[in-house]
């Protein structure tokens, strides 16, 4: 059997990565829409070898659509999400803005699948720094309960979208020729040569939305809302994955020698860690691929149960469009679709 499918922000970053990713893992595809704003109507994409028209996103586009990807922003997953829902699609959704409904499941799953189950039509896929981060706790926290994790990040242009993508190659480019650079558009400042503690808006708190994301989004995944998530998101001059340096408090003791050996069996992990040979994750080596990188994994001497480590994700892969058809193919397994 195959699926009706609805690509929301087909031509986007997330949304072309979806495509592929929908491709590579031969998901049962029965029909594909591609849906984007109107500047994009009438552009021709590939699936499968085909050439496919792209859409103006619309309520009538969702009609006999079984399973609506959207990426293309907040406002209008806001808007469109209902009417897909409405007429019958399951809404997988990785904008944020019903991650935190309490009627709306948010799912890594690696972590918890089972929350799929009660889903009432939308299911939201979290934050691309949270998802890599909570893939590596939970083997860990399945050791020993996890108190407090201190994180920062350093996050790749592209979550900012396509737009970003090319500012970062323009702003590259002015400088090394020693042209004036442009003013920045998609990043607040200039990120060319530069790293900026500022993604998504500030809060009064000086917090920014993006590490208040990390913070709820990592209870909620982890179904314990007494994890403290102390974070600072920055953004830098890389293309594609985020890396984190993530320090964890546990309950309980866990050695460097335990944690490498859940590493290696959790599923979409890969432990990439032998200092002796300077063998680390870095975001070069995990541009296209699904699994999360973890290494660096030492103890903490400063605290009585600590660890820290390196994570490094393919933030528009495990980081949202894979993470978002593997919700696809979970509804498939469970019989929920
Ligand atoms: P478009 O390419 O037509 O602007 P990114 O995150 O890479 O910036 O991509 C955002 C995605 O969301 C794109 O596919 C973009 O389509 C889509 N999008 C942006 N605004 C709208 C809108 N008003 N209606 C439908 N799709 C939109
Ligand atoms: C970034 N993490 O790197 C953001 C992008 O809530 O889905 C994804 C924002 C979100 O800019």
């Amino acid at each position: 059997k195959g699926y009706r499918v609805a690509v929301v922000g087909a031509t986007g970053a997330v949304g072309q990565e979806m495509l592929k990713i929908l491709e590579e893992r031969n998901f049962p595809v029965s029909d594909i829409r591609l849906l984007a704003s109107k500047r994009s109507a009438g552009k021709k994409l590939r699936f499968k070898g085909e050439e496919v028209t792209v859409e103006e996103l619309r309520p009538e586009s969702f009609e006999g659509i079984d399973i609506a990807l959207f990426s293309a922003g907040g406002d209008r997953s806001k808007q469109f999400a209902p009417e897909a829902v409405k007429r019958g699609a399951v809404v997988i959704d990785n904008s944020s803005a019903f991650r935190m409904e309490p009627d709306v499941p948010l799912v890594v799953p690696e972590v918890n699948p089972e929350d799929v189950d009660w889903h009432n039509g939308i299911i939201a896929n979290p934050n691309c720094s949270t998802i890599q981060m909570v893939v590596v706790l939970k083997p860990l926290y399945d050791i020993s309960r996890i108190k407090r994790i201190v994180v920062a990040t350093y996050q790749a242009v592209s979550g900012a979208g396509a737009q970003a993508i090319e500012e970062l190659k323009e702003q590259t480019r002015a400088v090394l020729e020693g042209k004036p650079v442009p003013p920045p558009v998609k990043i607040p400042k200039q990120i060319a040569f530069n790293c900026v503690p500022h993604i998504d808006k500030f809060f009064p708190n000086g917090y920014t939305r993006e590490e208040i994301k990390m913070i709820n989004e990592t209870k909620k995944i982890m179904h314990d809302d007494e994890i403290k998530v102390s974070p600072t998101c920055v953004r830098v001059p890389v293309f594609i994955g985020h890396s984190e340096a993530v320090n964890i408090e546990f309950e309980g003791p866990v050695s460097v020698e335990e944690a490498r050996e859940a590493l290696e069996k959790a599923p979409g992990v890969r432990v990439v860690d032998d200092f002796e040979n300077f063998v680390y994750p870095m975001p070069i080596d995990v541009a296209g691929k699904d699994d999360v990188l973890v290494g660096r994994i030492r103890k903490d001497d400063t605290i009585e149960n600590g660890l820290n480590l390196w994570i490094v994700g393919d933030n528009l892969r495990k980081g949202a469009a894979l993470n978002a058809v593997q919700i696809a193919e979970l509804l498939i397994q469970r019989g929920l679709i």
